[in-house]
């Protein structure tokens, strides 16, 4: 894989950035496929990793300014052929609507790109596992932005349980809340079966949850129950066919049951994960608005433990990149990400990178919910595909 020493593009080096076999800086060029929120995301991730963002890609003439300037990209182009035929572009940000993920994933690795792939990775499991496999015959790093992984105190919660400081775990809860779609005035693409998937709140951000549950303690859901719940049928004069809210029971592998509630139209919610782990000897408890603490449970004493890197596991103080009372937020997440799948694409295997298989499993486990909801909850174990 060839790589851009910064020299020949005459970019300042910054943190971040790799060395190359010569020993020289190596600055990865990026192409972001979309220009809305996600994409200035992933391009301030970009950047702050080190990287520059060569080009946005949008489909009409009409967007390019924009789209450059909401992205900061050096160039903004409708011609993504040109992005994936060029050498100098390593890696791929799909930062579009859900439905097109599947089809931009399978031609950047095509054309031999690392791919950043928004979640979901497809709209179905069969999709997703394709892609999964695709990547790794490719050779190619591809990860899903499963990015609350990245909270240091998250990290500190899979080093306890991983411990054993629980104790006998019992039960695992949640909730997922959001209030962007609480009015039926309220409407995006995501909306739209086509476009979004046939699975809306459930595959948007029950995904995050369930992928946060399963990384922190290393289980897996075996069998799941599901309800969904269209709040309104009726949306800027369009009938509404996927879920506003879900409702998931679930066993795991060992044994353990739990529950989470997903909605995004639970007003005064705006981005409120929540997940709690019930042990007999400690629990814990992550609020992903309060991400600076953690929730530290005993039968005699409780406590809240800061994101203070002087106290905090080694691996969870690897992104603790401030110190305790200066605050950590969503997007230090993902410049971790990023940086994390830049170190991928250099040849190392940082701890908890999520990739194309966690999106794989992500996909499997809506499947599993669409299925469940779809025959009055019964109980359907996701189908194992056997990538992680
Ligand atoms: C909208 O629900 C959204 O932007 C999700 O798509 C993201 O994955 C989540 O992190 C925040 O909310």
């Amino acid at each position: 894989m060839r790589h851009v020493t910064a020299s020949q593009i005459g970019e300042q080096s910054s943190d971040g950035i790799l060395s190359n076999s010569e020993g020289g800086p190596t600055v990865i060029k990026a192409a972001i496929v979309g220009s809305g929120f996600m994409a200035a995301t992933h391009a301030r991730a970009t950047r702050a990793a080190g990287g520059l963002v060569d080009c946005v890609v949008v489909r009409r003439e009409d967007q390019l300014a924009a789209a450059r300037n909401a992205v900061g990209a050096a160039r903004a182009t409708t011609d993504l052929a040109s992005v994936l035929a060029d050498p100098a572009i390593e890696i791929v940000h799909i930062c579009t609507p859900n439905g097109s993920h599947a089809a931009l994933a399978d031609a950047a690795i095509a054309a031999g790109k690392h791919v950043i792939c928004e979640k979901p990775l497809a709209t179905d499991g069969d999709l997703a596992d394709s892609l999964t496999s695709a990547a790794k015959a490719g050779g190619v790093i591809g990860t899903v932005p499963f990015v609350y992984r990245f909270h240091p105190l998250v990290r500190e919660m899979r080093v306890r349980i991983g411990a054993g400081d629980l104790g006998a775990l019992s039960v695992v809860h949640g909730s997922y809340l959001q209030d962007w779609m609480a009015s039926d005035t309220d409407g995006n693409w995501r909306v739209d079966p086509t476009a979004g998937g046939r699975s809306r709140a459930f595959a948007d951000i029950g995904s995050h949850w369930c992928d946060l549950f399963e990384f922190v303690t290393q289980d897996r859901i075996q069998s799941l129950s599901a309800q969904l719940k269209i709040v309104f049928s009726d949306r800027g004069g369009k009938a509404v066919h996927t879920e506003d809210a879900a409702s998931v029971h679930f066993r795991t592998e060992t044994g353990v049951i739990g529950t989470v509630v997903v909605a995004q139209t639970a007003a005064g919610r705006k981005n409120r994960l929540h997940l709690e782990i019930s042990g007999s000897a400690t629990s814990l408890a992550f609020d992903q608005e309060e991400p600076e603490q953690l929730w530290v449970g005993h039968r005699t004493k409780t406590r809240l433990l800061s994101r203070d890197p002087q106290i905090l596991a080694p691996g969870a103080a690897r992104y603790a990149f401030l110190p305790a009372g200066h605050a950590q937020g969503y997007q230090d997440c993902f410049n971790a990400f990023v940086a994390d799948t830049h170190q991928a694409i250099a040849g190392s295997t940082p701890s908890g990178l999520p990739t194309f298989a966690d999106g794989a499993r992500a996909a499997r486990l809506c499947d599993a919910v669409i299925e469940s909801a779809a025959s009055g909850g019964a109980w359907i174990t996701p189908h194992n595909n056997g990538l992680r």
